[in-house]
């Protein structure tokens, strides 16, 4: 094997869960590239859900068996493949026994905020799916693999947008002259970014109770498609999703900009997030296991390069699209969301940067390859798909496929 003897980080054996998906496809093969050893751990239920609500990623995505076997024919390296859910905790079990991770790195939940609006059916399952499925991590850890850290995808969602500024997961407050540190306020809004908030307490508690060594990693939203390895094959492309369900709002904006359908800012556009390059997740992620967590110690970073409103997120896209000779066009879309349009917003985001993360900032040529690979794949688009179909407040009882 590539291990170096020399350096303890790269002998490190890596599960990654949700290994399929698009953080955690890129992350894998980072990390195998980079020398660790690496299990992919997914149910494929990602692509499930595209088959039950009909949609598609942008880019066409080989299976996963195809995908590591094309992995292995360049590069020679192997990745570990286990299917399946980790909410069967004898599944869990095996996987742990059999590969004996030295990190976990969870990827594997359901992540759209609009997905777990759609009805009450698909709400039980996100939080179901999301929180036993890291409750069983937290217990194999503790059973099997004591040692092992837990490196855990968070959402900077879990803080809301309050009217102060946002720190890395715990802030000082001096109360009726008395002073502690705690965890930092939450304010979820979608059952999704809920599910996230109760997967961090579930963790606190176990890094107080068992010394459990975990980081969470409060991630912004991710943009862009392409690394350094994804981009070797075909075959080994990442999935860009760009319908109203899953896609993302700089990744839903390149690909309307392609197709020359108006970009969809929700309501005023004043909402503001963090938001960082895919290149910079799987950096943060491999810094994250680098410098473990001490045990007990339940550590968070928030892991984002940069904030924009959606409407500065829609006013670069269409000068980066006027460059390429598109007409880019924007519509205010009535939003199908319960959020603050227009607020403060100022997240702390120092102790990645700390660790040695050199940001991918959101630049001209960053939009102008995003907007070249939209428009590569045009014929792919299906334009029905683009406008969202999940209301917040008329969220239904029974379970529906969205309305074309
Ligand atoms: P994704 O849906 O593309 O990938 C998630 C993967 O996890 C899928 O392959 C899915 O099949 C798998 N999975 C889900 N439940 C599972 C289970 N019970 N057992 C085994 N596998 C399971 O999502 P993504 O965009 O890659 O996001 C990955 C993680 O990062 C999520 O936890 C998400 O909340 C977080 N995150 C994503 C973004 C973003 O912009 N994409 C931003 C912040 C945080
Ligand atoms: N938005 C628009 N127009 C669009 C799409 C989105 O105005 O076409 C707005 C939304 O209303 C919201 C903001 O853009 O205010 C971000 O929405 P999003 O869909 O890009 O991101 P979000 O729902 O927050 O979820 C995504 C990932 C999730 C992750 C989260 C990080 O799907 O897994 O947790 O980003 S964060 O936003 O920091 O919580």
């Amino acid at each position: 094997s590539d291990r170096s003897p020399n350096d303890s980080s790269k002998s490190q054996r890596v599960m990654v869960i949700g290994g399929d998906g698009y953080c955690g496809w890129a992350t894998a093969l980072h990390l195998s590239n980079k020398g660790y050893e690496v299990a992919i751990v997914d149910s494929l239920v990602r692509r499930l859900f595209d088959h039950q609500l009909g949609l598609d990623s942008l880019t066409p995505i080989s299976s996963i068996h195809n995908r590591l076997r094309c992995w292995k024919a360049i590069t020679g390296k192997t990745i570990e493949l286990y299917i399946g859910d980790i909410c069967d905790f004898e599944f869990l079990s095996e996987t742990f026994n059999s590969f004996e991770p030295d990190a976990v790195v969870h990827f594997g939940e359901q992540r759209s905020a609009p997905y777990s609006m759609i009805d009450r059916s698909r709400a039980v399952f996100t939080q179901k799916n999301n929180v036993i499925g890291t409750l069983n991590v937290l217990f194999a850890i503790k059973e099997f693999r004591e040692e092992c850290h837990l490196v855990k995808l968070g959402t900077m969602g879990e803080y809301g947008t309050p009217n102060i500024d946002i720190e890395e997961g715990y802030i000082t407050i001096s109360h009726n002259g008395r002073t502690d540190t705690l965890p930092y306020p939450k304010q979820a809004s979608s059952f999704y970014h809920l599910s996230k908030v109760h997967d961090s307490n579930n963790i606190a508690f176990t890094c107080k109770a068992w010394g459990i060594r975990a980081t969470d990693l409060n991630q912004g939203v991710v943009y862009g498609v392409k690394t350094d390895e994804t981009s070797m094959h075909e075959q080994l492309y990442n999935r860009l999703d760009y319908d109203g369900v899953f896609g993302t709002a700089l990744n839903r904006f390149c690909v309307q900009a392609a197709v020359g359908h108006p970009l969809t800012v929700y309501g005023k556009g004043g909402q503001t997030r963090g938001y960082l390059d895919i290149r910079d997740t799987v950096q943060c992620v491999e810094l994250a296991i680098a410098n473990p967590a001490k045990p007990g110690e339940f550590r968070v970073f928030n892991q984002f390069t940069e904030q924009f409103s959606v409407n500065e997120l829609a006013a670069l896209v269409t000068k980066a699209g006027q460059k390429l000779g598109l007409d880019v066009q924007t519509i205010s879309v009535p939003n199908p969301r319960v959020e603050a349009e227009e607020h403060y917003y100022n997240a702390k985001h120092t102790k990645l940067i700390e660790l040695g993360l050199k940001p991918h900032l959101l630049s001209d040529s960053l939009l102008d390859s995003l907007l070249n690979f939209a428009i590569e794949f045009k014929d792919r688009i299906d334009t029905k798909q683009i406008m969202p179909s999940v209301s917040w407040k008329k969220i239904g009882v029974k379970p529906q496929t969205v309305p074309a």
